[in-house]
């Protein structure tokens, strides 16, 4: 096939399955590249092969009213297609420049296939990256190109959807697709981007060669790569990853009745409170005399900040704050896209070999103790736990 495996460093990654590529970094890599992660660390999750773009043939087709009065109208045929070309992106409107985490929906599915049965990429607790993205806004572009402007969104348009679909062949549908509410795609702290770079560089052909959507503080399922088409719509995208994938479906749902249930869960949008331990990992082996340092991440959704991670060592009746934790706040809209890291040394495991953490974002949400099952496997953000094994 025709996937850029020489620009993969397969041995940073577990790889789940190769066509279509799904990796996720191993956790000390992770958690040891810094901030930002390099491309060569960052997870790739794929529903299909991935498309070979060439970027001077590449347009995006935004579908306009031709009148802005036919938003309201949610009748309306009267869809016009601009064609806007990468140059357009590259320089039409100012490029901003976003630090932002991507988290799988899925990750740590690992933890709810623990308890029954799941649908989905048995992920770890990898599929969570952080880099900086640069592009238009969003607002900007379709400002301008659709005639939308933050003020329309008092009236019926509000409730409006703006529906991305991507240029890669899945099995599912007839494209990658998703939407997220016009009101994160018009705001501007927001920060919802068209990225054609990440960590300074053009996009990787794993990471959405040449242009993708950057929607910060959602799920990543939402920011959808190899970008073709964007429509201002009065319902949700009409993929099945939108109406048939992510949602947290309730308990009773499983394999036989799963077909019916999907209008029973809401479209996941922001993601919850996360904290994982990366170093040390499961089954390492720690001398019980010394001190261990434990290192991690934690992200919040929706721009909450990382309010507090505490440690436990006697199977959570006591915790204590960890000793560092650095996250930034986006310069302009003083939102919290990017995760933090964090880290803490225990002077001694003693006879204990449980290593528990938990994370509260600013709005007061912490973690749960317990997975919390759901068929689709997705949003499972229970306590973190290592087991290590002492030498004394
Ligand atoms: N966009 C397209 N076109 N195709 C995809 O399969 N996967 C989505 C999203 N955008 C996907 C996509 C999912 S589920 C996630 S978690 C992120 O991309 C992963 O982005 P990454 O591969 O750059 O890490
Ligand atoms: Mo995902």
């Amino acid at each position: 096939s025709n996937e850029p495996t020489p620009t993969r460093s397969l041995s940073n990654f577990i790889v789940h399955c190769h066509t279509p590529f799904n990796a996720e970094p191993q956790l000390p890599l992770l958690v040891n590249s810094g901030q930002v992660t390099p491309a060569n660390v960052f997870f790739k999750r794929n529903h299909g092969p991935i498309p070979d773009i060439a970027l001077d043939d590449h347009k995006v087709f935004i579908g306009v009213q031709q009148n802005p009065q036919y938003y309201f109208n949610t009748e309306s045929p009267a869809i016009e297609w601009r064609q806007v070309s990468m140059y357009d992106i590259m320089t039409k409107w100012p490029k901003a420049t976003i630090t932002a985490s991507l988290q799988c929906a899925g990750n740590r599915r690992d933890g709810l296939a623990a308890v029954k049965e799941v649908k989905g990429v048995i992920w770890g607790a990898g599929t969570t990256s952080n880099a900086v993205w640069s592009g238009p806004r969003l607002c900007d572009v379709l400002q301008d190109v659709a005639g939308v402007s933050l003020d329309m969104l008092h009236d019926m348009i509000r409730d409006f959807h703006v529906a991305f679909e991507a240029d890669d062949h899945v099995h599912e549908d007839v494209c990658y697709g998703s939407s997220i509410p016009l009101r994160k795609a018009m705001d501007p702290a927001g920060d919802v981007i068209l990225a054609y770079e990440m960590n300074g560089k053009p996009l990787s052909r794993d990471h959405g060669f040449p242009l993708r959507v950057i929607v910060p503080g959602f799920i990543g399922a939402r920011s959808v790569k190899y970008l073709q088409k964007i429509l201002i719509q009065p319902q949700e995208s009409k993929s099945f990853f939108q109406r048939h994938d992510y949602k947290i479906l309730p308990p009773w749902v499983n394999h036989d009745n799963v077909d019916q249930s999907w209008d029973t869960a809401a479209s996941l949008t922001e993601m919850n409170i996360q904290c994982v331990i990366c170093t040390p990992t499961e089954q390492q082996v720690v001398a019980s005399s010394k001190p261990v340092t434990i290192k991690g991440y934690a992200i919040a959704g929706g721009g909450r900040a990382v309010y507090r991670v505490e440690i436990s060592i006697d199977g959570g009746h006591t915790w204590e704050p960890v000793d560092k934790m650095e996250q930034k706040p986006d310069k302009k809209s003083g939102m919290y896209w990017a995760w933090a890291l964090w880290e803490k040394t225990v002077p001694r495991m003693n006879k204990s070999t449980e290593i528990i953490a938990r994370a509260y974002d600013s709005s007061g949400n912490v973690q749960p103790e317990f997975p919390i099952w759901n068929y689709r496997g997705v949003m499972n953000n229970a306590w973190s736990r290592v087991h290590t094994l002492p030498i004394f």
